[in-house]
Parts: C-alpha cells; sequence; structure tokens
C-alpha cells in the first residue's frame, strides 16, 4: 500500500501561466522549494474529485533537463489526489501535438506537458509546464487564471513520495494507494497513436511515391535534437520511404545540442545552408515539442508561416481529410499577416482573428466554425487535434507539392501572382527590464489613445503612411462571449499596413518585446522585392512612434532577434546585420551626432 503524506508548503506569486503554460528558468524549477510540486497539485486542484478516480490524464514532454524529475512527481502527486490513470509516453517523450491526439482519442480528461517549447534546455536552459483540457486543447483563460488563483493561496500538496515509476517500457503498473481505487501508470508507444491518425488524414500512399517513387524529391528534415526525431523517423523515413539520412538531429537531447530548438532561419541555419547546396527539394524543422515547423524550398527558399497557412489554405483540397470534414472556417492570430484573409476572401470562407495563443481557436473548433489556422510564429495546424502541429504542417505541404508537382518557390510565386503578397517581419527584443517594457506599452497606448493620433501621416523615405485606427486589440470569444483584453496595440495605416507592439507570453525572464509589420502588396512588379527593403521604412515610423529605443535603451544591440531575417544584432556567433537594423543604426548615429553638434 502506498501511503499519502501531507506536506505544508508556501505559496509563490509568480506561476500565473502564460501563453502556453508556466515557463522558467529551470533553476527556479530546481532551487525554490515546493515550486514544481506547488504548481502540479494547483492543477490538480482545478479537476473536480468526482471526475478524478475515473479520469486519466496524459503525460509526456520534449525529453529537456528536468522532465523526467517533472514526471516522477505528476505521478505521485497526481495518486495522492485520488486521480486513477496515467498514460506517459515512454521514457517521457511525447510532442505536443501527440499529447493532443491521445487526449482526444482516449477521452482523457486532460494532459499535462512538460516543454519550454522553442526556448533552450539544460541546466542552465528554461522549462515549463502546461495543462491541456479534455477537448485536447491547452486550458483556457478561465482554467488558468484558476490555477493561478489557487497557486498564490496554496498552503499544503499531496504526494506519494515512495511511488516511483519505470518510464522506459510499456505497459501497466498498477499501484495500491491509501483510500482510493488502485492507481494505474500506462506507459504507451510515444509515436504510434499519432501516427495512425496522420494515416486517416493524408494520403500516405501519395506521399510514398512521392518521397521514395521512381520520380522522387529528396527532403530534409530537421528535429533539431528535440521530441520530433522518433516521429519523423517512423512516420516519414520508414513509413514514407524517405531515406533515412534525409532526417537529422533525430536523437532527443537534455539539452537539445546545447542549441536553440526553434525553427526560424538564425537557429536551424544549419538546415538552411544544407538546403542553399540545392540537393534537397524540400526542407523543414521542428521545435522542441513538435508543434511548430518552418518550411524551406530549394536552395533555402524561405516559407514565411504566415503565407505557408495561406497557401495550406488555398490548397486544402490536396489533403483527403478536409475532402471529407469540408472546410468550416479559417483563424490567425491577430498579429499574423493578412495573407489568409486574401485566401478566405477569395473562397468564400470565415475568417477569425484571435489573440495569440493556440487556445484561442479550440473553442471555434469545438463548436464547428474552425478547420484551419496558423500563427507567425511558425505554428500551424487543424481541428485534427487542438494543438498546432509541425510533422501534420509538413505533410500538408508535401501532398500539395505532390497534387501541384511544383516546387515550393514556384508554389509560393503562384500564390503571391494570385492573392497579392503580405510582406510581414516580427522583430523580439528579448529580457528587456520589465518595468521599462511596461512603461514603453503605457507610453504607446496614451499616444495612440490622443485624439490628434487619428489621421496623422508618418513619412519615411518615399514612404508615406496615414493613420486609420489604433487600439488594444480585444477578442470576444463568438462561442461563449468570454473577453480578452489587451492583446496587443494596433496602428493600422489608410493603406491596410499594421505595426503591433505587445508583450510576449513565453518568456522566462524580464520582458520580450514583439514588434510585428505587416504589408500588403498586390502590384505584380513589386511582390518579388525584398521583404526587408519593403518594411523598412514601416519599421523606422514603429521606432519613432513607440520610442522603444529611447525608452528601453535597447538600441538593437542585445537579444534582438530578426526573425524572419538573419540574426541581426545579439548573437554570440552570427553577427549578420539585416538591412532594417543597419538602417536603423545609421538612423540612430546621425541623431546621436545631431544632438552632439547641439550641444556643442
Ligand atoms: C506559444 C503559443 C502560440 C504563440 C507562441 C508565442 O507557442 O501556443 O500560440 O504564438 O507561444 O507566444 P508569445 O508571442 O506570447 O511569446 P509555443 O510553441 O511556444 O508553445
Amino acid at each position: 500500500m502506498v501511503k499519502i503524506t501531507v506536506i505544508k508548503t508556501k505559496p509563490y506569486t509568480d506561476q500565473k501561466p502564460g501563453t502556453s503554460g508556466l515557463r522558467k528558468r529551470v533553476t527556479v524549477f530546481q532551487q525554490n522549494q515546493h515550486y514544481a510540486e506547488n504548481f502540479i497539485q494547483s492543477i490538480i486542484s482545478t479537476i473536480d474529485p468526482a471526475q478524478r478516480q475515473e479520469g486519466t490524464l496524459v503525460v509526456g514532454g520534449d525529453g529537456r533537463f528536468f522532465m523526467k524529475d517533472a514526471i516522477q512527481l505528476i505521478v505521485q502527486i497526481a495518486a495522492a489526489n485520488g486521480i486513477g490513470r496515467l498514460v506517459i509516453g515512454q521514457n517521457g517523450i511525447m510532442s505536443t501535438p501527440a499529447v493532443s491526439c491521445v487526449i482526444r482519442k482516449i477521452k482523457a480528461i486532460g494532459g499535462i506537458i512538460l516543454t519550454a517549447s522553442h526556448n533552450p534546455g539544460g541546466p542552465s536552459g528554461d522549462f515549463g509546464i502546461k495543462f491541456n483540457i479534455s477537448s485536447g486543447g491547452p486550458a483556457p483563460e478561465g482554467i488558468t487564471d484558476k490555477i493561478f488563483q489557487i497557486s498564490k493561496s496554496l498552503q499544503e500538496y499531496h504526494i506519494c513520495p515512495e511511488l516511483k515509476v519505470d518510464l522506459s517500457a510499456t505497459g501497466k503498473q498498477i499501484f495500491e494507494v491509501d483510500t482510493f481505487k488502485p492507481f494505474t501508470v500506462e506507459i504507451v508507444d510515444s509515436v504510434e497513436s499519432y501516427a495512425e491518425m496522420l494515416r486517416d488524414i493524408f494520403d500516405f500512399a501519395a506521399l510514398k511515391e512521392l518521397l521514395s517513387g521512381p520520380n522522387h524529391i529528396n527532403v530534409r528534415l530537421d528535429a533539431m535534437h528535440g521530441v520530433m526525431g522518433p516521429y519523423v523517423r517512423k512516420i516519414v523515413c520508414e513509413e514514407l520511404g524517405s531515406p533515412a539520412n534525409s532526417a537529422v538531429n533525430c536523437v532527443p537531447s537534455e539539452d537539445f545540442g546545447g542549441h536553440h530548438p526553434d525553427p526560424n532561419l538564425t537557429y536551424a541555419a544549419d538546415l538552411v545552408s544544407a538546403m542553399k547546396g540545392g540537393e534537397y527539394d524540400f526542407g523543414a524543422a521542428f521545435d522542441g515539442d513538435g508543434d511548430r515547423n518552418m518550411v524551406l524550398g530549394k536552395h533555402g527558399f524561405f516559407v514565411n508561416p504566415s503565407d505557408s497557412v495561406a497557401v495550406i489554405g488555398a490548397n486544402i483540397t490536396s489533403i483527403p481529410y478536409f475532402q471529407k470534414t469540408g472546410v468550416k472556417g479559417l483563424a490567425r492570430s491577430m498579429p499574423t499577416s493578412g495573407a489568409l484573409d486574401n485566401v478566405a476572401k477569395a473562397l468564400k470562407m470565415p475568417l477569425f482573428e484571435t489573440p495569440t495563443g493556440w487556445k484561442f481557436f479550440g473553442n471555434l473548433m469545438d463548436a464547428g466554425k474552425l478547420s484551419l489556422c496558423g500563427e507567425e510564429s511558425f505554428g500551424t495546424g487543424s481541428d485534427h487535434i487542438r494543438e498546432k502541429d509541425g510533422l501534420w504542417a509538413v505533410l500538408a505541404w508535401l501532398s500539395i507539392l505532390a497534387t501541384r508537382k511544383q516546387s515550393v518557390e514556384d508554389i509560393m510565386k503562384d500564390h503571391w501572382q494570385k492573392f497579392g503578397r503580405n510582406f510581414f517581419t516580427r522583430y523580439d527584443y528579448e529580457e528587456v527590464d520589465s518595468d521599462a517594457a511596461n512603461k514603453m506599452i503605457d507610453h504607446l497606448q496614451t499616444t495612440m489613445s490622443d485624439k490628434a493620433f487619428l489621421g496623422q501621416k508618418f513619412s519615411s523615405g518615399d514612404k508615406t503612411y496615414q493613420v486609420e485606427k489604433a487600439d488594444n486589440f480585444e477578442y470576444t470569444d463568438p462561442v461563449d462571449g468570454s473577453v480578452s483584453k489587451g492583446q496587443g496595440l494596433r496602428i493600422i495605416f489608410s493603406d491596410g499596413s499594421r505595426i503591433i507592439f505587445r508583450l510576449s507570453g513565453t518568456g522566462s525572464a524580464g520582458a520580450t518585446i514583439r514588434l510585428y509589420i505587416d504589408s500588403y502588396e498586390k502590384d505584380p512588379q513589386k511582390i518579388y522585392q525584398d521583404p526587408q527593403v519593403m518594411l523598412a521604412p514601416l519599421v523606422d515610423i514603429a521606432l519613432r512612434i513607440s520610442q522603444l529605443q529611447e525608452m528601453t535603451g535597447r538600441i538593437f544591440i542585445s537579444g534582438l532577434n530578426c526573425m524572419y531575417g538573419p540574426k541581426s544584432f545579439g548573437s554570440d556567433t552570427n553577427f549578420v546585420f539585416c538591412k532594417v537594423c543597419c538602417f536603423s543604426i545609421c538612423r540612430l548615429f546621425f541623431h546621436m551626432f545631431l544632438w552632439y553638434t547641439k550641444k556643442q
């Protein structure tokens, strides 16, 4: 009989789940007494005790440092709180989309995912704990608020400290726990249920022909030492016949090989350079927990994530799943470019604009209003589960290649010719002092709420933009009427161009300010221009209006991640400046020069 112990604890005030769960440095979880235990107890306390004994929770993670310790704690705390059964991925490994898939398949009451997504791992990296509900999606704000409230007043937690499970072998382990019915822990193959789901969504015979038939294309998939290695090997290599060496970095590692498991042009630079040689027709990278993806064409042709979802939308009939279910609607997060809107308009489909965070898509899907959605942050997915899904996005693109028999670049260029092009970029100012970031946002909001701001004209170079709308994005969920305020400051100009500022909800230290720029171009003569050049005037205007540099002291120097271009400043290894950054620095030096000469 396993004993339950009640441990006295002190509440923490900083366990508010962010955009996607609680993300902190590993040291915060390790060094603060009962930190992880408190949060796990707070999650489980939100589950109605009446549901616990008959209920199952799915548990899995991206293999990062501290994951196995956290899983043992979840087992011990779940048992002591009367949860009937846990289903855990072998060795703790299970991608975020696979957890969502398994929750739905076995009708679990929810799941706990151990990941900090694309953030670096290892003892000095990040860790994260996220709660998903019975739909398979991230807990909505109502539940994350409840978790936070509980965590702020928690005085004790319940645990079975002697209970230990072997995560390495598949099968059932049953334990007799004081006062409760037997507690079952089932270790399952991490890949099988998810692979089975994909077989139902895509035409595997056509994909096999594309990847290993006589006229096959060559692909390179980079799992970035995250959770996706076993999935890519099993599904793309073993089942669809792509050669074993077409998948790289496939062994999950606790520190992701010392890299950021972040599929963008900066952190997946090895993939970009491998693609440049022209040996591969299609390339993709995944993040630590397998929900994000980056798609590249031959010679490293980059598909912007906002474009990626638009292309999938425009070619949705290439995917058998949608032939069966039909297409109910499309959605994107507010900062994501309007490329998907153009597709929705042309195809006469409803389009939803939600706040950042995959959880906002879930209600629309559950209500049968949404089939396909995507975000600028390299997330693409559909209503087959309630998480974004990296490998699903890759198979969606491969299905389009199989149908259209064109290159990635040609498909993208045809798309722009037909729908016009949204030039889009995002800049991240990481680890900014929180007070300075909040002051900057407050200052910008005050500027924007001045009546004179509407209609005001701003010029940079030969471009002039007139403000048509300025607000702090607010979302009313069309299904349950819940309102989410303060979701990002938007300045929308009369030509539809947008400047957006918001604070990230996924950083683990200080504040991260994100600046997004979106500008639409319909003129076929202009759609192939360099996005950095096209967007430079708007970046300049954004920095002027916000006074970001002056108010945060961040002059495009430390920690700035030019997400869609080469890493600008702030990288230890790569000091390539993008054109916008150079432009900005020149402007700064010019202003310093003016200031200096005035002072003299
Ligand atoms: C999470 C959310 C996404 C969001 C992203 C970035 O992704 O699921 O919906 O776009 O964070 O959020 P923020 O801009 O607040 O940092 P992931 O892959 O990190 O779990």
